[in-house]
Parts: structure tokens; sequence; C-alpha cells
């Protein structure tokens, strides 16, 4: 599951530590997981289907600071920087892919109620798949990995956060926000 790669979050306006080397060690670690499998795309997708979260704001968010929020404007629909990582489009699927913060009045961190274009939920996908076990990357640790990954376990999936694939805000915050994460039982490897 690759959290909110997106350009706003690696060299934008809300540019996290550590994200470039997060998006490259994504890409290796797709690549790995998947070698063999033929580059065939559906044949990636059953045996190791790869699941995108995008933060997705309408311009007027009522996270961003004009509207009283702490965050600068960030992954606005439709601009580039609410677009994925050019390196990782080619496991980009649109079935698999969910968008959140859509609702201006909603602040919604966790990927976990984000939906597909057919309106479908994450959630309701993993279900779907028969998924135990979901391997997390992505930005940022604090906020979007750690709120998802706390859903993930709540719904009762073993969960491995793949801690050379996360960018985060604050170095601190990141220490922090792994350590609690480790606690609760979330893998992290
Ligand atoms: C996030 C700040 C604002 C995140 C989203 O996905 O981590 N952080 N919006
Ligand atoms: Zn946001």
């Amino acid at each position: 599951m690759v959290v909110d790669m997106l350009y706003d979050f690696i060299d934008g306006s809300l540019a996290c530590q550590n994200a470039e080397s997060a998006v490259a060690q994504t890409v290796k670690y797709i690549a790995r997981q998947t070698k063999g499998m033929g580059g065939e795309e559906h044949e990636i997708l059953d045996t190791f289907p790869i699941l995108f979260i995008r933060d997705h704001h309408p311009a007027d968010h009522s996270s961003f600071k004009e509207q009283g929020g702490i965050w600068p404007p960030h992954c606005v629909a439709g601009t580039h920087g609410g677009e994925i990582h050019e390196d990782l489009l080619p496991y980009v699927n649109e079935e698999l892919t969910f968008d959140k913060g859509c609702d201006k009045t909603v602040e919604q961190y966790s990927g976990f109620e984000g939906v597909n274009e057919a309106g479908q939920s994450l959630g309701e996908i993993l279900e779907l798949l028969d998924t135990t076990d979901v391997y997390v990357c992505g930005i940022a640790t604090e906020y979007c990995v750690r709120n998802t990954c706390e859903d993930l376990l709540k719904a009762g999936f073993k969960v491995h956060l793949l801690k050379d694939c996360i960018a985060y805000v604050d170095h601190d915050g990141h220490l922090k926000a792994l350590k609690e994460m480790e606690e609760q039982g979330i893998h992290i490897e």
C-alpha cells in the first residue's frame, strides 16, 4: 500500500524529509517483490496487488491555512502536486487507487475510508482481495501513514511498515510515531 507519494509531499508545498529516497526505495521494493512475474500488469495485480492512496483536496479545503487550518494548500485535485510520482505510475491501476480528503469540511489522514473511482472503499477492496497482511510505505509517517496503519490494525490486518520507504514532516515526530506504532503491534521492518 503506497500512501500519498504525491508531488506536493515530495518536492512541492509540503515537501517532506526523506521523500525522494522513500520513493526510490519503494520502486526497488516493488521490483523485488514482482520480479519474475512476467511483467503482465494483470499478473502482478493478481499476485501482488499494489494499492495507492491519494490526498485529494478541493482548492478551499478546511485544512488549508487560508481556511483556518494548519497546512499550506496541497494536493488539490487536478493539479500536478496531487499526482502520484511518475516512477510509480507503471504500477497504478484506477480500481486500486483511493482518494481521501475530498470533502471540504473533513480532515482525513487515514486512507482506510478512501474511495476509488467506482466508489468502493479501501476496506471493502481489501476484503474482496482476501487480504491478511498489508505492507505499507508512504508519506507522512506522523499523519497519513500512521492513521492508515492504525485503521488497518483495528480492522484485523497484520500490518508491516517498510521503514526505508517512508518520509516525514519532522524527524523526532517520525521516530516517536514509529515507536508508538510498534507498541501497538505494527511490524516495523
Ligand atoms: C497529510 C498533511 C496534510 C498526510 C495529509 O497524508 O500525511 N499530511 N494532509
Ligand atoms: Zn491533506
